[in-house]
């Protein structure tokens, strides 16, 4: 039995895995690469896992992180080897999951304070207005949270399942331990019956664990599917639709079509946030890569394409700059006036959401959002 805050290496060889961390992974928040806390080394079989984590096992009040025991080393090279791909292709583009090392984690948390971020604080609103009409909809679930970050918009909902001091079992899942141990301590501090096992692992690969935490909600918050391109997300609710059992629920988060300038502005804080997380991508190339690019001459752009329902984040050049890759020792150059895109953030609108999930057999139960119809709430069922 694990003793209370143990980590757990997630067995790659117990575990199937969708070959994902490559191309298909995009979300930010689990995508960050494993970040200075010691993984023990030895490996469990997905049984074991399972075991371990089984809400019924005598060991319930454990805590533990389930860890997949990368090398760094290969993370590196990986990171490399998508910088020349994305670099060297027509348009030039770097995969957004990149921006999310510590400093750029930091940043991004920094970003969703900032007055123009509408969408944390829009989407906590609701949450908190309606979590405990969620909880009476689905009744006793685990929560399991993709991307879970500092988990605090979850609080909400933790508070609402817990009441009267219910036994919660909340699985968050992220590519970072870091955060995972820093929500872990934060959640098991306030609230006393919720049970946390998280997953440091990218989503595709937790995926096959869902099964073991029938009856589920998964929740997917932040309208982090917006970063995801077409053929990502695709594959992501396909893998998400097998890995749920009929009639586990999902809860996600969608920023909605708005307001040109408002969606602008949240791109381009006043206080140069979102620039400053935008470059930090670079200074990361520089930093792990061994490259010099000149930070002071990539400029942030960031624009609503009204036409294709998302705002492109650029990283533009304004002078050419040589791109050193250590690992691969390869130079690529990067012309003056080059535009690299860095993420995408995709708008939606309910309706069409709603009957774009129905094709991977979930069924809308329950809609939520603000009074300006700024951000949307979904409650989903898989049929
Ligand atoms: C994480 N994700 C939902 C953010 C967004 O709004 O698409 C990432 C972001 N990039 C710049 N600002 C926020």
């Amino acid at each position: 039995m694990l003793s209370r805050h143990e980590m757990l290496p997630l067995s790659r060889a117990g575990v199937d895995t969708m070959g994902c961390r490559d191309s298909l992974t995009n979300c930010p928040s689990l995508c960050r690469p494993h970040q200075g806390v010691p993984v023990t080394s030895r490996r469990l079989s997905h049984a074991e896992i399972v075991a371990s984590v089984a809400p019924d096992t005598p060991d319930a009040d454990v805590e533990s992180v389930i860890v997949d025991p990368r090398h760094a080393s290969d993370d590196v090279r990986e990171f490399a080897k998508s910088v020349a791909l994305g670099l060297t292709d027509t348009p030039p583009w770097l995969h957004c999951r990149f921006l999310y090392d510590d400093r750029g984690s930091k940043l991004f948390e920094e970003i969703t304070r900032q007055p123009e971020y509408y969408l944390t604080r829009t989407e906590a609103a609701i949450l908190e207005q309606n979590a405990e009409r969620i909880c009476r909809v689905t009744g006793p679930v685990t929560l399991i949270e993709l991307g879970s970050g500092n988990s605090v918009k979850t609080d909400y909902l933790l508070k609402a399942y817990s009441a009267g001091g219910s036994s919660v079992r909340y699985v968050p899942v992220d590519v970072s331990e870091t955060i995972l141990h820093q929500a872990k301590e934060a959640i098991v501090e306030r609230h006393e019956s919720v049970t946390v096992t998280g997953i440091a692992d990218t989503y595709e690969r937790a995926f096959p664990l869902f099964k073991e935490f029938s009856p589920a909600m998964v929740l997917f918050l932040g309208s982090s599917i917006g970063n995801f391109d077409q053929r990502e997300s695709h594959t992501f609710w396909q893998g998400l639709s097998d890995a749920l059992s009929s009639r586990d629920y999902l809860l996600l988060g969608v920023d909605l079509v708005k307001e040109e300038a408002t969606l602008n502005a949240a791109y381009n804080d006043a206080a140069g946030v979102t620039e400053a997380f935008t470059r930090n991508l670079f200074a990361r190339i520089n930093r792990e890569l061994g490259a010099s690019i000149e930070l002071g001459q990539i400029e942030h752009v960031a624009r609503y394409h009204a036409e294709r329902q998302r705002v492109e984040i650029y990283a533009r050049f304004r002078t050419e700059q040589e791109v050193y890759l250590a690992p691969l020792e390869r130079t690529i150059v990067v012309p003056a006036g080059t535009m690299v895109m860095t993420e995408i953030c995709r708008k939606y609108h309910l309706k069409k959401m709603a009957a774009y999930l129905r094709c991977f057999d979930f069924s809308v139960e329950h809609v939520f959002t603000d009074e300006r119809e700024w951000f949307g709430l979904l409650l989903l069922q898989r049929r």
